[in-house]
């Protein structure tokens, strides 16, 4: 039979203009914004892949359930929907709400890291790490090797490597661990996902040494999807029960509710724990607000539960994925080097691959998407080096094994026609890439420096 196409499981009804800007105005507009592009307006920008947090289309059914938002200081009624969709889908007790991932984060660190002890992770992510630090903890990478290769096409590259955590044990102890926290498609190694063999056996690990796993559960529903098409004995099931027996294995979880979720603001904590409850919902009220709201409006927590809902649809998730496939294959078709296989929330270019020419001290990834800016419009985000921040220990630049460029697609916001732009302009770099040179960089902050560090051209730039 011939393979018939399957179209995204929505229509539009409300479009949003963007514009063109001549090559001129975007030469200025990334000099101005110092060669960073979260440094950019976003007028300037034509296509924003910078990320997929926040930038999500709602439903028509979100935005209907944003009027039924209580906006009651304690016991909104919206809590309480949030709590109870949060209790089917990811299947915890306890619901802490939060203005965003990072919040959860730094309540979770604060509450349960000591000063020294060792928070392993399947690689990082920025804003988890930075808040395991300023807790005291010492981040440790227990990520199988294969995540570092964008050419290894491991179907599991978000997978735990035991043997990694049982040395850590063996050398320093059970107790010297906080916790394990663990990242369905791990956003770093490119939007790869862990295989539910793997989270099992880390489970029954973890169990004999008495260590609990808190998941950061951002993208656990594109994981899900991922192990109901490659692993044996998930092709019949649900993405929703497949969600829920993943979340079976933590005793809780952070979430950014700005990707998964589908809205433009929120997050939560969420936990089995009792005692980590109350003492997080003490925290919360000190930077968040009261534990029925967190620092979420009565609609945002409408919209987030309606999310929810809609997230664990199965042909809304393969629709989502396979849109990020879509880009993904047409890159490799034109032999232009991403991380493989294709991740759940973006298509990550290869930097080291695409600009040989460039050490990693002249910043090849930030120059990359500095390039693909100038040349279309299209923006995306560095996610090497410049991320990976300095080690606090030796002052030295962190040089990580991947020097990526993310193309994030965002949630239900554009289509296969948009994927091809940004296609073309990829293809017209690789033809060109000899031409693009490297970045200095002249403003570095303390903290999560990709945010607000700008760069100068190591070759003068000669305006046309
Ligand atoms: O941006 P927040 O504070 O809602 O969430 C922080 C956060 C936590 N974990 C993971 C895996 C993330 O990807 C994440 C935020 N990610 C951003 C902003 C991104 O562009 O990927």
């Amino acid at each position: 039979m011939r393979q018939r196409t399957i179209a995204e499981p929505y229509k539009i009804k409300m479009v949003e203009p963007i514009r063109m800007t001549t090559r001129a105005e975007r030469e200025r507009a990334i000099e101005e914004a110092g060669y960073n592009t979260f440094l950019l307006r976003s007028d300037d920008v034509y296509i924003d892949l910078l990320t997929d947090s926040g930038t999500t289309a709602m439903s028509d059914r979100q935005w209907s359930a944003m009027m039924l938002g209580d906006e009651a200081y304690a016991g909104s009624r919206s809590f309480y929907r949030m709590e109870a969709a949060m209790r089917e889908i990811y299947g915890f007790q306890h619901l802490v709400p939060t203005h965003q991932g990072r919040a959860a984060e730094h309540i979770t660190s604060q509450i349960r890291i000591k000063p020294g002890q060792f928070v392993p992770m399947n690689m990082y992510f920025t804003t988890t790490r930075a808040h395991a630090e300023r807790a005291g903890g010492v981040f440790f990478n227990c990520i199988v090797d294969e995540a570092n290769d964008p050419w290894s096409d491991f179907p599991w590259k978000g997978n735990i490597d035991l043997a990694k955590l049982q040395a850590l044990v063996d050398e320093h102890g059970a107790d010297s661990i906080a916790y394990l926290s663990l990242a369905p498609c791990v956003n770093m190694a490119g939007g790869q996902p862990f295989s539910m063999a793997n989270i099992r056996e880390v489970s029954a690990w973890a169990k004999q040494y008495g260590l609990a796993i808190i998941f950061d559960a951002t993208r656990a529903v594109e994981n899900a999807y991922f192990i109901q098409q490659r692993e044996e004995g998930y092709a019949n099931r649900t993405v929703k029960a497949i969600l829920r027996e993943m979340m079976g294995y933590g005793e809780g979880c952070t979430v950014s509710s700005k990707k998964d979720n589908l809205v433009n603001i929120g997050g939560f904590l969420a936990t089995n724990d009792d005692a980590f409850f109350r003492k997080a919902k003490e925290m919360v009220v000190i930077f968040e607000g009261m534990p029925t709201y967190g620092g979420l409006a009565g609609r945002d927590m409408e919209a987030l539960a309606q999310g929810m809902v809609e997230m664990v649809e199965d042909d809304y998730i393969a629709s989502r994925v396979r849109q990020v496939e879509y880009l993904g294959n047409k890159l490799i078709k034109a032999g232009i080097p991403i991380v493989r296989p294709i991740g759940g929330h973006g298509v990550f270019l290869d930097a080291k691959g695409f600009l040989a020419h460039l050490p990693q001290d002249e910043f090849p990834a930030q120059s990359l998407a500095a390039a693909l800016f100038v040349d279309s419009g299209v923006r995306a985000m560095e996610r090497g080096i410049v991320s990976a921040g300095r080690d606090h220990r030796t002052g030295e630049h962190h040089r990580p094994a991947l020097e990526l460029v993310r193309l994030t697609i965002p949630r239900r916001v554009y289509t296969n026609l948009h994927m091809d732009v940004v296609a073309e302009s990829c293809q017209e770099l690789w033809e060109t890439r000899s031409a693009i040179h490297g970045l200095r960089m002249v403003y570095e902050p303390e903290s999560l420096r990709f945010f607000q560090a700008r760069f100068e051209p190591l070759v003068p730039v000669l305006h046309g």
